[in-house]
């Protein structure tokens, strides 16, 4: 047990309720429209499958997040909160929660900040890294939802623990790629597999 573990943790779909936030806020702005249900969603992109069902449905979603109030209210996953305060609790182990802003920076990432302070403490905020390009970052591990993260570094230090969602649970996974299927999983075990 020589070094210090470092996990980063992302935000949206992992520990806060996007798709849920979404589709519950489109479908009170937009009552006569189309919708997708989350047993519908496929690809990371709300927006691309929206576009998809009809053009101008890519904007009608994007106007969803781009609101006030958004971020902030989304509901945080089923035991996401209580794995990072342990996680950041554990003996050699240093904790992030590494999440990327949408360029509409009017609300999001203020909003992005003040859902850590409401939901893990003041003290967390220490612990929040926004970046557009999380391959920049090093750590251990990178527990994310997104199947594809890619950047200017073609050798991100982490490996990559893909966070099972509505709209990557279909997605067959390659053989080297490790999923977590929800905070119920055994992400103690995958902690304990990087530590030396
Ligand atoms: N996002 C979009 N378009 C989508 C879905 C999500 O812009 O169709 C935004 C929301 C988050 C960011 O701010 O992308 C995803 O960030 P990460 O989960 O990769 O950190």
């Amino acid at each position: 047990s020589g070094k210090r573990l470092r996990v980063l943790v992302d935000m949206d779909g992992v520990l806060a309720d996007f798709e849920g936030g979404f589709l519950k806020k489109y479908r009170a702005r937009y009552p006569s429209e189309p919708y997708i249900t989350l047993d519908d969603r496929r690809g990371f992109w709300v927006s691309t499958q929206y576009g998809r069902l009809r053009s101008d449905l890519c904007e009608k979603a994007i106007s969803i997040w781009e609101s006030k109030d958004f971020f902030i209210e989304l509901e945080p996953l089923p035991g996401g909160v209580e794995a990072v305060k342990e996680m950041a609790k554990m003996d050699n182990t240093d904790v992030f929660i590494c999440t990327s802003p949408i360029k509409q920076y009017k609300h999001c990432p203020y909003e992005k900040y003040a859902w850590v302070e409401k939901h893990l403490g003041h003290d967390f905020l220490e612990q929040v890294i926004l970046t557009r390009d999380k391959t920049l970052i090093t750590g251990d591990i990178l527990i994310d939802d997104k199947p594809d993260i890619l950047g200017v570094e073609p050798k991100p230090t982490w490996e990559h623990i893909l966070f099972t969602a509505c709209h990557n649970e279909h997605q067959p996974t390659s053989p080297s790629q490790r999923r977590l299927l929800s905070w119920s999983d055994d992400w103690r075990a995958i902690l304990d597999s990087k530590r030396q």
